[in-house]
């Protein structure tokens, strides 16, 4: 790979962030350009290519790869198509930037965490773009600098307005706590080892039968506590924030008081509609740390061993959503090249 001075990359998936990703690339950051766009719907693959210009559509993800136009790969597929698409990649040996989930199950994630150590160095990026965020980067700097002393607790809050009519119960643990498994993983440097999930009687805004909004508890080897309120149903609009409880003081995140208007009798400011609005900026720099990386050749930020630790986690959430327990997380040794 590398043999061109613009990083030609593959966006596989033309679904919503395979489209927010390709319009980035090609009109926010760079030093990469979409070279291929890749779609099992030809149609959408081929209107979004011809968007770009300069670019071809495939519905074949080997095809694609083979292209020598093609030097590095966004995955933004559905999960259950990752660990096909991963493989063929390492086939290849291009450096990838994987959409969360890396796999839908932890079992996958270890097939994957296997390969890339046969390939023997790391290739891919998991979009955990949270990590990009200057607010999250602000408040691990801070507890990282060690002038709070330890985190005991963090408190976290997610709320998006509605969900997608799909959404189950576990894809509130799976598709949307799987954040906080991460953020909470990177910012205080210890692994999730017990999970709880609890849930209050559903919200009416609610669709029927789904368990929605829902109380997790994680417990970390380094002996602090982290819940999570879930609530994907809340109406008003995309909230995210945090508070790190430490033994000098607090930190909180999310508020994002960016304006405040005084009108007729009342004060405030507003808040993002979605996801898309509320980490604009997060996947701006993601995707640019990203090509940056790739361009030097290295891989940053976070990787397989994360995809799959956070899968292990996801598993040990849906199981203690579904029997009413206390579940413990099983992960395999750490292998040496996530060090
Ligand atoms: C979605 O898939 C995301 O990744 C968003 O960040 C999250 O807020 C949302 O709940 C998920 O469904």
């Amino acid at each position: 790979m590398a043999h061109h001075d613009s990083l030609g990359v593959a966006v596989i998936g033309a679904g919503r962030m395979g489209a927010d990703h390709i319009r980035r690339i090609t009109e926010v950051t760079s030093g990469a350009h979409v070279a291929a766009v890749v779609d099992v719907d030809t149609d959408r693959a081929k209107a979004l290519a011809a968007g770009v210009g300069g670019c071809d559509a495939f519905d074949d993800v080997a095809e694609a790869l083979a292209s020598p136009e093609v030097d590095a790969v966004l995955l933004a597929s559905p999960g259950i198509a990752h660990e096909a698409a991963l493989l063929t990649a390492f086939d290849h040996d291009l450096p990838v930037l994987c959409e969360k989930p890396l796999t839908p199950d932890a079992a996958s994630a270890l097939r994957v965490l296997e390969a890339e150590q046969r390939l023997g160095h790391r290739r891919v990026q998991v979009g955990f773009m949270r990590r990009y965020d200057r607010e999250y980067v602000r408040l691990k700097a801070l507890l990282d600098s060690g002038e709070l002393g330890r985190t005991l607790m963090l408190h976290n809050r997610h709320r998006n307005p509605s969900c997608p009519p799909e959404f189950t119960s576990a894809m509130l643990i799976n598709d949307s706590v799987t954040h906080e498994m991460d953020i909470t993983r990177w910012l205080l440097g210890q692994e999730i080892t017990a999970v709880t999930v609890m849930r209050p009687k559903p919200s009416g805004t609610a669709p029927e039968g789904l368990a929605d909004p829902q109380f997790v508890v994680f417990e970390t080897d380094g002996g602090a506590l982290v819940d999570v309120e879930i609530y994907v149903n809340a109406r008003y609009g995309y909230q995210v924030q945090a508070e790190a409880v430490c033994e000098y003081g607090s930190a909180r995140i999310g508020d994002r008081h960016e304006m405040l208007v005084n009108r007729e009798g009342r004060w405030g400011g507003s808040v993002t509609p979605g996801f898309v609005e509320r980490f604009d900026e997060a996947y701006d720099r993601e995707v640019q740390a990203w090509v940056d990386a790739t361009r030097r050749g290295e891989v940053t930020g976070p990787g397989v061993w994360d995809g799959y630790a956070v899968a292990a986690v996801c598993e040990a959430g849906v199981r203690s959503l579904t029997e009413g327990r206390r579940v413990e997380v099983e992960l395999v040794d750490r292998p040496a090249l996530y060090s």
